[in-house]
């Protein structure tokens, strides 16, 4: 299969349900990768007699979680958001979720507009961002700065998160968590302080298998554009950081755009833009590594399928160029 599996639609009256009936003290709304779960593994040692209920989005799902938590009584327990950015309009739920009853905390380490932090930060209980770490690390060191393993868990996924890639291990389990299925085993096994065992080995091998392949039909697919940077834009078939390195070295390029079918891309750069060009497609992230959305039209969608690229294609591109460094 080339395609990744898309994720299937969240349980919405089922997640309600088990947020009204929780014992849990704390829920977790937390990103989708390996520094969410690494953050997971964190609240989880630090509130292991409080209890945690994890819920892990998308950027896109956010809003969507935070509705369905400011439908239910926070009765004085904290919604503990990490590795998730700001969103326009979201501090109406925010609000709402006061409102309710829930204590708010919320570790980030995106990039967020100082308007940004002060609005959130006039609602909510507490706001950490640090764009210096990942955020299991601010969550370690917030949560558990005496824990001898969560220090080690926020060392292995800052390697990772922050492309230091340094550590064996962090290459290891972040491509182990592209599946997503492997995240509460990872978790678990973070808890207990292990970083490998025969599961994440095997994980690994046949997700590297895949992904080799994966890789080498993005580079037959991908045009390269841009005059004054070389801008690799293609299709997206999966693994996007990985393949977005790959090309890179490969074709030498300095900005790498991955395009899904639903017009989401993630973005890569050697100089540190990737954040102003995803924010003028709706998106944004980092300086290194970012995403956004192109409006497909049913016509885009089909031109991506088949020949490879679309109009879009030459709009990134283009405005890449305008960007300095
Ligand atoms: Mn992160």
């Amino acid at each position: 299969m080339f395609f990744r599996r898309r994720s299937a639609k969240p349980d919405i009256p089922k997640i309600q349900a088990d947020i009204a009936l929780r014992t849990a003290k704390i829920v977790h709304l937390t990103h989708n990768d390996f520094d969410a779960v690494g953050a997971d593994a964190v609240h989880r040692i630090r509130f292991k007699n409080e209890g945690v209920y994890t819920i892990f989005s998308s950027v896109g799902k956010f809003p969507l979680y935070l509705d369905i938590l400011s439908q239910v009584a926070g009765n004085g327990d904290t919604l503990s958001i990490s590795d998730l950015s700001y969103r326009r309009g979201i501090e109406q739920h925010l609000r709402k979720l006061k409102q309710k009853g829930w204590r708010i905390e919320w570790r980030d380490h995106h990039r967020w507009h100082e308007d940004e932090i002060g609005l959130v930060k006039s609602i909510v209980d507490l706001l950490h961002i640090d764009t210096g770490r990942c955020a299991c690390g601010i969550c370690a060191s917030d949560m558990t700065p005496d824990d001898i393993i969560t220090q080690e868990i926020g060392l292995v996924v800052c390697d990772y998160d922050l492309w230091k890639h340094q550590d064996p291990r962090s290459g290891v389990l972040g491509l182990v968590l592209q599946r997503h299925e492997n995240r509460e085993h990872v978790r678990d096994m973070l808890m207990l302080g292990v970083f490998d065992d025969k599961k994440i080995r095997s994980e690994y091998e046949d997700i590297m298998r895949e992904m080799n392949r994966v890789m080498e039909r993005t580079k037959r697919a991908s045009s390269m554009l841009g005059k004054k940077y070389r801008t690799i834009v293609t299709p997206m078939y999966g693994y996007p950081s990985e393949t977005a390195a790959y090309l890179r070295k490969q074709l030498n390029s300095d900005i790498e755009v991955l395009v899904s079918q639903s017009g989401k891309f993630s973005i890569r750069s050697v100089p540190p833009i990737s954040h102003k060009i995803a924010r003028e497609f709706g998106g944004g992230g980092h300086p290194n590594a970012a995403g956004g959305f192109f409006n497909f039209t049913f016509k885009d969608k089909v031109l991506l399928r088949f020949l490879k690229r679309n109009r879009w294609f030459d709009k990134i591109a283009n405005y890449a160029d305008t960007i300095q460094k």
